[in-house]
């Protein structure tokens, strides 16, 4: 009822307003004004307009950068990021000033080369010293961007060599939470499949195999080392999610069905971080960054990165996975879990 109220209110204000705009017009016409006509003053109206946008838009603009640059991620927390930080600025710096000259030019000459009676056109169809030079100076600069870009991609993204010392993690994503899976002392991940998922057993591990008796598996928080490569192998429960570490600068979707990898080796320490952002609460985090449902903008995980020391400290007080299942010297069946 309220609906139809409100509709009928908004078409009646929309006739009467037309209808007035017509009255206006027709007692203009019998008074010999010409309505249709774009007048002198119009023209210089409308060019002023131009400049006083071109004005309200870069204020806008320098607005928005005071009031939410404290909004940035700090310093990047990890190897790679300080590059791909780098690689953000040259790309800035090639676009801010091309943004900001374009923009004046714009609206300049939309205020300059407003309409004039008098004024004629100058006719200019070809120049090919004009078009070598707007085609030469992008490709330029995008081959520039576009191999320093790759050289990183390529660096990022190969796998840690195994015969490296480093961290072996699975991130498991399903609606709504994060769970994350550590390798244990044989450095490799037990079998998994969606089949084993039951009760605690939310990853589906698939406790048959030896290698997974040593797996870690935690909820909530996970810990990794400062300055040894942690390779990450992420997988999902249900939907796409994406495991999104902002301050390591590392982000990589999880696909139902398929497992994707990422690394990176975190540089400064949860604790050092706290005093560079200097905010006693600062957590690294892990979010997902895919639209995955609704409580999709809760689906976090703590990162806490601490010493080698302490971290191997917090890894032995875990709980390894073996260590829930049924002893089958006291009559408990190891596998029964398959559906
Ligand atoms: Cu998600």
């Amino acid at each position: 009822m309220m609906v139809l109220l409100v509709s009928v209110t908004v078409l009646l204000v929309i006739i009467s307003a037309a209808q007035i705009l017509k009255i206006a017009e027709l007692s203009a016409i019998s008074k010999g004004v010409k309505v249709y006509e774009i007048s002198e003053k119009d023209n210089r109206v409308q060019a002023v307009l131009m400049l006083v946008f071109l004005v309200f838009y870069f204020s806008f603009f320098a607005w928005q950068y005071l009031k939410w640059s404290h909004l940035m991620l700090p310093v990047s927390a990890s190897e790679h990021g300080v590059g791909v930080d780098s690689l953000m600025n040259v790309t800035w710096l090639f676009i801010i000033p091309v943004f900001i000259i374009t923009h004046i030019l714009l609206f300049w000459f939309a205020f300059k080369y407003a309409f004039k009676a008098n004024r004629k056109a100058v006719f200019f169809s070809h120049s090919n010293k004009l078009e070598l030079v707007w085609t030469l100076v992008p490709s330029l600069a995008l081959t520039v961007l576009i191999l320093y870009g790759l050289n990183n991609w390529n660096k990022i993204m190969t796998p840690v060599n195994s015969e490296e010392d480093h961290v072996l993690i699975e991130l498991l994503g399903q609606q709504f939470s994060w769970g994350a899976r550590y390798a244990g002392d044989d450095k490799k991940l037990g079998r998994a499949n969606v089949n084993y998922i039951e009760g605690a057993n939310f990853m589906g591990i698939d406790s048959t195999d030896n290698n997974c008796k040593d797996d870690i598996v935690v909820k909530g928080e996970f810990h990794i080392p400062v300055n040894v490569p942690v390779q990450f192998v992420m997988r999902s429960n249900d939907v796409l999610h994406s495991a999104y570490m902002p301050h390591f600068r590392a982000q990589m979707n999880c696909v139902p069905g398929m497992k994707t990898q990422f690394n990176f080796v975190p540089t400064i320490t949860s604790k050092e971080m706290k005093k560079i952002t200097n905010n006693e609460n600062f957590e690294y985090l892990l979010l997902c960054n895919k639209i995955c449902g609704a409580a999709h903008y809760n689906m976090q995980m703590n990162i806490v990165v601490e010493s080698k020391e302490d971290y191997a400290k917090w890894l032995s007080s875990q709980k390894k996975f073996g260590s829930s299942l049924p002893n089958p010297s006291e009559g408990g069946a190891l596998v029964e879990t398959q559906k």
